[in-house]
């Protein structure tokens, strides 16, 4: 409640607060050219915001994509996204078979019991880092072929 105070009492407050949070982010292990993340967002602002890129800072992949699925000629395809939205006082899920964000081109694989750093920027300016657990498939309630 403290925070919410400050924030409404700033003269500034699309920069003062750090409104984003995140739940639950996994790394789902890969011994493949490519890993998949999956996370929840949680947008506390009035003001709907943006992921709009990810990156490691160790060098386990060439670079990171934020992904979606898309249903076209009966197959589940995957769809390269510039954003993901994160509406205002609401929360986006990332999950397998759906909106994902992708390490592409891994220099190692990704092992059950890792943790891989990993930042993610938002267009009002807000960065996060997360240490991300790599998880096997098994080891969740996922059940799609990436
Ligand atoms: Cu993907």
């Amino acid at each position: 409640m403290k925070t919410l105070i400050a924030c409404l009492l700033s003269l500034a407050p699309a920069m003062a607060c750090a409104e984003i949070s995140t739940q639950n982010a996994w790394i789902r292990s890969s011994t493949g050219p490519n890993g998949a993340l999956f996370l929840e967002i949680e947008n506390s602002s009035p003001q709907l915001d943006s992921l709009v890129s990810a990156t490691t800072h160790q060098g386990q992949c060439d670079h990171m994509e934020l992904h979606t699925h898309k249903h076209e000629d009966g197959k589940m395809m995957m769809r390269q996204v510039s954003s993901i939205e994160v509406p205002a006082q609401d929360k986006v899920e990332l999950k397998p078979g759906g909106l994902h964000i992708m390490l592409m081109g891994l220099k190692k694989p990704l092992q059950d019991g890792e943790t891989v750093p990993v930042s993610l920027t938002f267009e009002s300016g807000e960065t996060l880092d997360l240490d991300v657990p790599v998880k096997s498939a098994a080891a969740t309630a996922g059940h799609s072929h990436h």
